[in-house]
């Protein structure tokens, strides 16, 4: 079951309760019946029988208005369920003002969006970042800041008792940049400053941990060009914060440059069943294929590819973390924004 605010999940809720409204007259219906017709039954006029001619309605029994809407209700029930399964389509796909604006660049454009290109290889995901992406952890008692103007680096990280069971006692910090790692440990005092300046360039991490090597807060730079693959690597983005903000992954079966110019992929299929989306990566299609989606909370969620790719398909697994820019706070709910404002007015 997706997330609860996406088109998909109030399409089961609206596809539920018609299914259980059929479902009561049907049974119904039918358990009225056996009771009031069962053989010896009052109900039964067995001298009307003779008067029954196969495949002809009985004429003087009929009802039209009955039988004429056994077809009209069911027939608007159906177009009914019709018109909302592809609303649901139209509103992941169909919005050719976001594609046109989105896309293609076109300047009357009022969407933010992050974009991530996915390569699927066999057999792992490859993501590569088009934009920047810094990033915190909502923590109350720690926080990360860099001081460029002095190449300082500050990490506040307050030793905490929770009266709440949030407890929080720092013991060390790692630092990682471009791939190299050092430890920062504190000296009983909870701020560490240490000598290196933010670069915006290169991927820059800081993780503290507790003495037990929980990993307490995060802070990460993410810079354009920057590639996750899968297994060890999550892709991370960040969360919507607004019904115009989206998440959009450019999809290629192959790389772009030309490291392997005689391979052309096979076909993959992006799938992150939390939002309900999926997307196909085709071989030989030059422009790749895209799609969009909208996280709102923060959270890891799985990755898996939906079409078999060959002997290891079932290992292009991954793992996707939604993330608070740094600054920002994950706090809207995508998509509920209108109905929950409707029901404050009708007083829930
Ligand atoms: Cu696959």
């Amino acid at each position: 079951m997706p997330a609860e605010d996406t088109v998909f999940a109030h399409l089961y809720e609206e596809f539920l309760f018609w299914s259980i409204i059929v479902g009561i007259f049907t049974f119904g219906a039918m358990f009225l019946f056996m009771i009031r017709y069962k053989e010896g039954s009052a109900a039964i006029d067995e001298s009307q029988f003779e008067k029954i001619e196969v495949g002809l309605f009985p004429a003087e029994r009929h009802n039209t208005k009955l039988e004429a809407a056994f077809y009209i209700v069911p027939l608007i029930l159906v177009i009914w369920v019709t018109a909302i399964a592809a609303s649901s389509t139209t509103a992941v796909w169909g919005d050719e003002d976001f594609w046109d604006t989105a896309i293609y660049g076109q300047d009357d454009y009022d969407y933010e969006h992050f974009t991530v290109t996915v390569y699927g290889k066999q057999w792992f995901w490859e993501f590569e970042y088009n934009q920047a992406l810094t990033w915190e952890d909502e923590h109350p008692y720690m926080d990360v800041e860099w001081d460029n103007n002095n190449g300082v680096m500050m990490i506040h990280a307050h030793n905490h008792d929770g009266e709440h069971g949030e407890d929080a006692h720092p013991a060390y910090a790692e630092l990682t940049v471009a791939g190299l790692t050092t430890d920062i440990p504190f000296n009983g005092e909870d701020m560490v400053i240490h000598e290196v300046g933010f670069n915006p360039l290169i991927h820059q991490k800081v993780q503290v941990f507790d003495e037990d090597d929980n990993l307490l807060h995060t802070w990460e730079h993410i810079p354009i060009g920057h590639k996750f693959v899968t297994p060890t690597d999550h892709l991370v983005v960040p969360c919507s914060l607004d019904d115009d903000d989206y998440t959009i992954l450019w999809m290629h079966s192959r790389p772009l440059d030309d490291s392997e110019p005689r391979y052309v992929g096979v076909q993959h299929s992006f799938w992150l069943p939390e939002w309900g989306v999926k997307e196909d990566l085709v071989p030989g299609l030059e422009s790749g294929t895209v799609m969009r989606f909208q996280p709102d909370d923060t959270g890891t969620f799985p990755i898996r590819c939906a079409e078999y790719c060959g002997l290891k398909h079932s290992l292009m697994q991954g793992k996707i973390d939604i993330v608070a820019e740094e600054g920002e706070t994950c706090a809207v709910d995508i998509g509920l924004k209108k109905e929950s404002s409707n029901q404050d007015q009708e007083g829930y």
